[in-house]
């Protein structure tokens, strides 16, 4: 099944001049940006990105480090992308996560952990339509697609 997934690149990863080094991963990789823009994440949005961990005690200082700069956000595609995309990210806690993951060559934290990539396919739809208009999203023909699937996985 062809999936989109939700990136944020965190504003540690924009502080740490990491954002350059991210999009490259995923473009290597064979993933299809569909959409990008920097934004200033509103309390709103953050409240109900984070709505899994809103009760934490480490919530407040989530929020505010989420809106320490801007972020930068992409909608990434490609067939069983979202579990894809979550291996190169690597685990939330950073010094856990494998080298040659993206929290695994760039992270030592569980809160600054640089990323934040869609888990699931549900949870990938309603944060791409949290943090991407309609018309913010792009449908257009790659030239390398026919390199990167195989017949089956069209
Ligand atoms: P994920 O980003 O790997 O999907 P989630 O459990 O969904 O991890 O947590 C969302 C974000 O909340 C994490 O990426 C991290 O920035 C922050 N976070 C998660 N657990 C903790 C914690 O125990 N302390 C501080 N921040 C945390
Ligand atoms: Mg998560």
């Amino acid at each position: 099944m062809v999936q989109k997934s939700l990136i944020i690149v965190k504003p540690d990863a924009l502080q740490r001049n990491l954002l350059g080094e991210i999009i490259h991963r995923f473009e290597r990789k064979g993933l299809k940006l569909i959409g990008l823009k920097m934004i200033a994440i509103d309390d709103l949005k953050i409240e109900e990105h984070y709505e899994h961990h809103k009760d934490k005690p480490f919530f407040a200082g989530l929020k505010k480090f989420m809106q320490s700069s801007p972020v930068v956000c992409m909608v990434l595609e490609g067939y069983e992308a979202i579990d894809a995309i979550r291996l190169i990210v690597g685990p939330t806690m950073g010094r856990a996560a494998d080298a040659g993951s993206i929290r695994g060559d760039f992270a030592m934290s569980v809160q600054y952990n640089i990323i934040h990539a869609s888990d699931s396919d549900e949870n990938a739809k309603a944060e791409v339509a949290r943090f991407f208009n309609e018309d913010e999203l792009f449908d257009y023909q790659k030239i390398d697609f026919d390199m990167i699937y195989g017949d089956d996985e069209r």
